[in-house]
């Protein structure tokens, strides 16, 4: 075969079929029916008595062609693939290395053996994406290592390290590369020891019905609202009463009616979406990164601790200033306690925590940052703060070096500004916790040069942050979202709707909490002090609602002081309303002559969530956010919008943006000239476009 992205060779008398299908082995149409064409070669040649599985480049198959899964599926389905491997007459061995997921691993589990090199990873994320596992993993995986431990490896999507693999029993050793020479040496090894094929399907599954309730109680609360991780548990649940050709027709059944749902189409949009945000659409393709080998944080608060710790888990070198030896201490102390616990609640161990605080040293003079490639400033959130550090860093740093400002919603260009060389200066926009939120706003400024994008958006995947670049507005792309959200969330209290009901119909929504009681969590005094700084009140807003700004003024700023919008028995949970909070919100709507009245939940969501839809959809029309997708990547990894709805804007499409053009100007009728609907909408409405069609 030349012009397969499969090829069969043989080695002494093993047949090795190799495929060769960038970038990752997707088992795409032209892999499957080169498998099969290849395995008719190998079981035809008659010295090849075993046969090994291997892929060429960086990885074993990575699953499924996800691409292809809007399209109608085409024979040989995989599932087809995996079951002539399993009965073939000769020994069949996986040769894994890189990541074997989803239908990878099933390949490697239609295999009789499997070997991995020690970087190889294995696993089954197809329930990120919507979907169960739907060429065997739920019917084999539990006949190799027993029901909870295949719910285990199914429902969390977790990956396994090959070690872990192999103590596990999903692979039989771990080898030494190169990796086809070790497996071919392997199968010689089963040929001469007289062993054959070894099928999975003939295995019985371990486990009782026990294991299935224990892990539908145990995921009931983390996948609240999705649909996927059940299903699969119905798949594995099967796999205990059923011969595996019964339980792989149901599995099919469950695989397709999940990749079906609004849900599954939602994950696996947002799955190309999150790659798709770090490609910048007027970057040269040829713009050259800057190296990034050590790093500098000024400011040791909680923000600059957090980007530090980044950096040292990210395994680069990170030096924080402080302005005086006593801060530079203390911040490094509350960073060897951050570690400190995470080693104790296990999630670290002692040596690897040693070895990130190892990597950050604490510093009071700039000159300790001067060879730093990239320097994050992270002080007070107070544009002349920000820009003195700024140009004493020019006056310290080799021009090439990036200057990064952490600024939640100061105007980046002002800060490039304070550089002679502003070319040099962007925004590095974490989200608190820093060292625990993926999503990174990269905010390009008027002046940031196409070397710094370059730099930074590949920095930021190394950071293991999902970054999304922002122009320059106030609030950027998700607080500037946020902030609308907000405002009707106090407009319907003003209306007549409490925080607990308000609250309550956004997390049924889906998201982990209500805008009140998030607000409670990060401190209402956060955006009273932005709106002082900024001078934001009821100039600008007709309808301000002052209640938080009332609390504020009391020392009521939440979790923190025991009290804000709700009352806290230790700190943390709520054990009712803050009266004082409907007092003032009646008082309000008293002087501004509103009626107060009962409000349903379907309206509290739809004020809400079309707020932000609708600002978005500014975001777009200004040349803030360069796509619908990247506004959605924002909200799914900053603001915990449901993965299973997509994003704002996909749900807008879901919506329909004719019926939802009307009902904006439904509410702008309704609520004032706020509500227009954003002219975007409007074009795309009218030509009966999706905002998908921008997504490019
Ligand atoms: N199908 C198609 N394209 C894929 C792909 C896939 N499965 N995985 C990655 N790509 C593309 C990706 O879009 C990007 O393209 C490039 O490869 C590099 O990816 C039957 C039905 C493998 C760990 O869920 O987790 O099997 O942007 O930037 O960071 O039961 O990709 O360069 O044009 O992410 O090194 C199950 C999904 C599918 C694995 C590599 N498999 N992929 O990470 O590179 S469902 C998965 C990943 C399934 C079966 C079911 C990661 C990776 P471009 P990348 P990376």
């Amino acid at each position: 075969m030349t012009d397969s992205v499969v090829s069969y060779r043989r080695d002494g008398n093993v047949g090795v079929i190799t495929t060769n299908n960038p970038p990752v082995n997707a088992l795409s149409h032209a892999v499957r029916a080169g498998i099969l064409a290849a395995l008719d070669d190998a079981e035809a040649d008659g010295a090849a008595e075993a046969i090994v599985i291997a892929c060429e480049r960086r990885t074993f198959h990575a699953g499924a062609d996800i691409s292809e899964f809007g399209k109608p599926p085409q024979h040989p389905f995989l599932g087809e693939v995996i079951d002539r491997l399993e009965k073939c007459p000769k020994p069949v061995v996986a040769a894994l290395h890189g990541t074997a997921l989803g239908g990878g691993l099933e390949i490697a589990l239609g295999c009789h053996y499997r070997v991995a090199v020690p970087s190889a990873q294995v696993g089954l994320p197809e329930v990120s994406l919507g979907i169960i596992p739907g060429a065997g993993g739920t019917q084999r995986l539990p006949r190799l290592i027993g029901v909870a431990a295949a719910l285990d490896v199914i429902i969390g999507g977790k990956r396994l390290t090959a070690a872990a693999a192999c103590d596990l029993g999903v692979i039989d050793a771990v080898v030494d590369a190169p990796l086809t020479d070790a497996a071919i040496a392997y199968a010689t090894d089963l040929v001469a020891a007289g062993k054959g094929p070894r099928p999975i399907g003939a295995q019985t599954v371990s486990g009782n019905e026990a294991d299935i309730e224990e892990a539908r109680k145990r995921h009931a609360r983390r996948y609240r609202g999705f649909n996927a991780p059940f299903r699969a548990i119905d798949a594995v649940e099967a796999s205990l009463r059923t011969p595996l050709d019964k339980g792989l027709v149901l599995e099919r059944e469950l695989f397709e009616a999940c990749n079906a749902t609004v849900e599954a189409r939602a994950l696996q949009y947002a799955f190309f979406a999150q790659r798709q945000a770090a490609k910048i659409k007027d970057l040269p393709k040829e713009t050259e990164p800057r190296a990034v080998d050590h790093a500098g944080v000024i400011g040791g608060g909680t923000m600059g601790r957090g980007i530090a710790m980044v950096f040292a888990d990210a395994g680069l070198p990170v030096t924080l200033l402080e302005i005086s030896t006593e801060a530079r201490d203390a911040t490094l102390d509350a960073i060897a306690k951050s570690y400190d616990g995470m080693v104790s609640r296990g999630r670290l161990s002692r040596d690897v925590a040693d070895e990130r605080l190892s990597r950050i040293s604490g510093a009071t003079d700039y000159a300790d940052l001067a060879n730093a490639d990239l320097v994050v400033e992270a002080v007070f959130e107070e544009m002349d703060i920000k820009k003195d550090v700024i140009a004493k860093l020019d006056a310290t740093l080799g021009t090439d070096t990036l200057i990064a400002t952490n600024t939640s919603y100061l105007d980046v260009n002002a800060l490039a500004s304070a550089s002679t060389h502003p070319e040099r200066v962007l925004g590095m926009h974490f989200f608190s916790p820093a060292n625990v939120m993926k999503l990174l706003e990269v905010v390009r400024a008027d002046t940031t040069s196409h070397t710094a994008l370059a730099t930074v958006m590949p920095l930021a995947k190394k950071l293991g942050k999902i970054p999304v670049v922002s122009g320059v507005c106030h609030g950027f792309i998700g607080n500037r979202m946020l902030q609308v959200y907000q405002r009707e969330a106090n407009r319907l209290l003003q209306e007549g709707a409490t925080i607990t009901q308000i609250d309550k119909a956004i997390y049924d929504f889906g998201l982990p909490m209500g805008p009140f009681a998030v607000r409670d969590l990060a401190g209402i005094d956060v955006g009273w002090r932005m709106r002082k700084a900024f001078g934001i009140g009821r100039a600008q807003d007709a309808r301000y609602s002052a209640v938080p700004d009332l609390l504020c003024e009391r020392d009521q700023f939440g979790q923190k002081t025991g009290i804000g919008f709700y009352v806290y028995e230790d700190g943390r949970k709520a054990t009712g309303e803050n009266p004082l909070v409907a007092e003032l919100a009646a008082a309000e709507a008293k002087e501004l002559g509103i009626a107060q009245r009962n409000i349903d939940d379907g309206e509290v969501v739809e004020r809400c969530i079309y707020a932000m839809i609708n600002e978005g959809a500014n975001l777009l029309d200004e040349g803030i956010a360069q796509r619908p997708s990247d506004i959605d990547i924002v909200w799914l990894n900053g603001y915990g919008f449901p993965a299973y709805r997509g994003g704002p804007m996909f749900y807008a499409d879901t919506i329909g943006l004719d019926p939802l053009v009307k009902h904006l100007h439904g509410l702008a009728e309704a609520h004032g000239s706020e509500w227009t609907p954003a002219p975007l909408l409007a074009r795309l409405a009218s030509d009966d476009h999706p905002l998908t069609s921008l997504n490019r």
